[in-house]
């Protein structure tokens, strides 16, 4: 089991560590990368995100959320609903590396009326968009795609179509995560949506 408490990334509390000690607790995975950059800390193969594809302004991509991996759990992002926590993702994400030549207003639409997320039973948060500025996981560089919503069940499929809103520098790389999908549901697609205002 991950722990999701941003505490335990944002501060160590009044406990006094030594500096070995503390580079020990920032690093779960020993994998080199910090807790708090590290886009999954419990597992040392993952660090950085990594983009199965580009996304530019005016773009449409469909794809489903099944076909890609589970390699990030945890967010490094707070949690929209309870900001002593951190965010958990659905179970199979993939990830697309935006950019722009020049700098923009941008906002990016997941259609996700068939996109399958937890089952209703699970205590987690129902995430499915999270914009990442730069490939590495801090706290204060992600975005939350709203509105959310945790009373999808078999039985209430319907309109969703969260957004994320950012403004991207030119040539800066924002990392989009689609995330979600149930083993015992099926296909999961969703369509992505670029905009971009100048
Ligand atoms: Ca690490
Ligand atoms: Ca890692």
């Amino acid at each position: 089991m991950v722990s999701r408490a941003v505490g335990a990334l944002l501060a160590g509390g009044c406990l006094w560590v030594g500096p070995g000690e503390l580079e020990d607790r920032l690093d779960l995975d020993a994998d080199q990368v910090p807790g708090t950059v590290d886009c999954n800390d419990t597992l040392p193969s993952v660090g950085a995100l990594e983009a199965i594809a580009d996304l530019a302004c005016g773009d449409s991509i469909s794809a489903d959320v099944m076909d890609g991996e589970d390699t990030i759990r945890v967010a490094n992002c707070v949690s929209p609903y309870d900001h002593e926590d951190l965010l958990v993702l659905g179970l199979y994400e993939q990830v697309y590396r935006f950019s722009s030549e020049v700098a923009a207003d941008v906002e990016i639409e997941l259609l996700a009326d068939d996109l399958w997320l937890l089952p209703p039973d699970a205590e987690d948060d129902a995430i499915a968009l999270v914009a990442n500025r730069g490939a590495q996981c801090e706290v204060d560089a992600c975005e939350i795609g709203l509105p959310a919503t945790d009373a999808r069940s078999p039985d209430a499929r319907g309109e969703w179509r969260p957004s994320v809103q950012f403004h991207a520098e030119a040539a800066e790389g924002w990392y989009v995560v689609v995330s979600g999908g149930r083993r015992d549901a099926g296909p999961s697609p969703y369509t992505l949506d670029v905009r971009c205002a100048e």
